[in-house]
């Protein structure tokens, strides 16, 4: 039996530093942004408010980023785990704190690229090709408080100093990269993702204009380097509908489309600002600084492949009628599709919206796509002996496949490459906590940080395994 997936397909999982290395201090890290982040329930309106310190403050709040899962001194056996799994690839972050610690240093910390070029060399050792992403929600806090974050230019050289030193020392080991994770959420003001407090729009348009610089910048010495090479960009996607066939309803799901979902990828694959966008600025005021010669450097260092995260679909309606039953849970808002079932945090999981994705992204672009995040955010509850069964989240992720197969086969998309988030249980990024799990293998964790932290195999493990020996055939 065969499939469309192509020989040679990656399959894998998908972390982030700050998720799981722990060891927050340790070798001469520096604090980044997720170090200073409180855990908890409330983390997202926090962190959105502003209203936290940009200091640690024990007494007051607990921070799960500072432990993680201890990837930083337990990376060997959860290798191990993942080659046993079969993984292709591995994507990883490196925490641009354990190399420049204050994001502004004259010399990188050899310590913190000793720690990667192990953790790189484990993987090699056991034929797994790592995914770099060099920025995944974990800027150094020095340039939040220095330089108010991304809105400020001198990021851009800061940056750049970052990637050059990265991937002059991983290059003929690590062929895939990504920029920074899911770069999209800055249209809205993450300060995960731009490391501003109380930012404007022209804030955050700035800003986003820095990193498409940075990662056009970083494109370019990867390229200089070894032309072989990809560097992509990274975006979350959520698949949108109108809520019926109401021509206003079916505008404004294009309006939200477009900036949401495509303005990052137009600039970064199509190398210029979309002409939407620069409409949108003129009508908002926004005024973008542009020093001369970037708009070349957009044009001229365009990305090698395009990855996304895929958790979820949102469905828009104008009609007043439609508003009382928003969709909470959901990032993008929207109201409630009644089509759909939704996670127990309110995510409207949506298969065949993964396949319109494919669809639509590869319709727009034509380049090569990598789906780098996806999964089913649960509670696992281990019986006594720590065997979990996770029958919900092999469904979810056998109807994902099972679209991106058609996406394959029928729609004839160039697909690469497939990480699940949270391959093994980490700390998630919206509630700090460790109980919202993703993982085939299960880490002995809780929201307080207790537990032996020991792994076990989920149900899904084995059959993970599986569809990856089967290159997706055995769903
Ligand atoms: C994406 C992030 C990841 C990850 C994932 C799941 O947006 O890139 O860092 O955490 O979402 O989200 P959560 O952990 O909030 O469930």
């Amino acid at each position: 039996m065969s499939n469309g997936f192509k020989e040679g397909f990656l399959w894998g999982g998908a972390t982030a530093a700050n998720q799981l290395e722990g060891a927050y201090n340790i070798d001469g890290k520096g604090l980044t942004i997720a170090d200073i982040s409180p855990g908890g329930k409330q983390r997202m309106k926090l962190l959105a408010s502003g209203e936290f310190p940009l200091e640690i403050d024990h007494s007051k709040y607990i921070y799960p980023n500072h432990d993680g899962i201890d990837f930083y001194h337990l990376y060997k056996e959860d290798i191990a785990m993942f080659a046993e799994m079969g993984f292709k690839t591995f994507r990883m972050s490196i925490s641009w704190a354990r190399i420049f610690p204050n994001g502004n240093d004259a010399e990188p910390n050899e310590a913190g690229l000793a720690y990667y070029e192990n953790v790189i060399d484990e993987l090699l050792r056991h034929h797994i090709e790592p995914t770099i992403t060099m920025s995944h929600y974990e800027t150094p806090l020095n340039l939040v408080k220095e330089y108010g974050g991304w809105k400020n230019r001198k990021l851009i050289g800061l940056f750049e100093k970052y990637a050059q030193t990265i991937l002059e020392r991983f290059h003929t080991k690590v062929k895939y990269w990504m920029t920074f994770n899911e770069i999209n959420t800055g249209v809205f003001g993450s300060f995960f993702s731009t490391a501003m407090r109380g930012a404007t729009p022209q804030d955050n348009f700035q800003a986003l204009h820095n990193q498409f610089v940075a990662s056009s910048l970083a494109t370019k010495i990867a390229h200089e380097l070894n032309p072989e090479l990809q560097v992509g960009c990274m975006s979350i996607y959520a698949t949108m509908y109108a809520y019926d066939s109401d021509p206003k309803n079916i505008m404004a799901m294009e309006e939200k489309s477009r900036m949401f979902n495509y303005f990052c990828n137009d600039v970064q694959v199509r190398g210029e600002y979309p002409t939407y966008a620069l409409q949108f600025f003129k009508q908002q005021g926004i005024k973008l600084d542009i020093a001369e010669g970037e708009l070349d450097l957009l044009k001229a260092y365009t990305v090698d492949y395009l990855s996304f995260s895929y958790y979820m679909s949102a469905t828009v309606s104008v009609n007043p009628e439609h508003q009382g039953d928003t969709s909470q849970g959901n990032f993008f808002g929207g109201v409630k599709n009644p089509f759909l079932k939704a996670s127990e945090w309110g995510w409207e999981i949506d298969p065949v919206g993964l396949r319109l994705a494919l669809c639509n992204l590869y319709a727009r672009y034509g380049v090569p796509l990598y789906i780098s995040e996806n999964g089913l955010g649960a509670i696992d509850t281990p019986d006594a002996d720590f065997n979990i069964d996770d029958s919900y989240r092999i469904d979810y992720l056998r109807q994902h496949i099972a679209e991106m197969e058609k996406a394959v086969t029928i729609d004839g998309v160039d697909l690469f490459a497939y990480t699940p988030w949270g391959c093994i249980d980490l700390v998630s990024a919206s509630t700090g906590e460790m109980s919202k799990r993703y993982g085939f293998i299960y880490v002995d964790l809780d929201d307080e940080g207790h537990g032996t932290m020991n792994r076990y195999k989920k149900k899904s493990f084995d059959w993970y395994k599986q569809v990856i020996a089967t290159n997706g055939t055995n769903l």
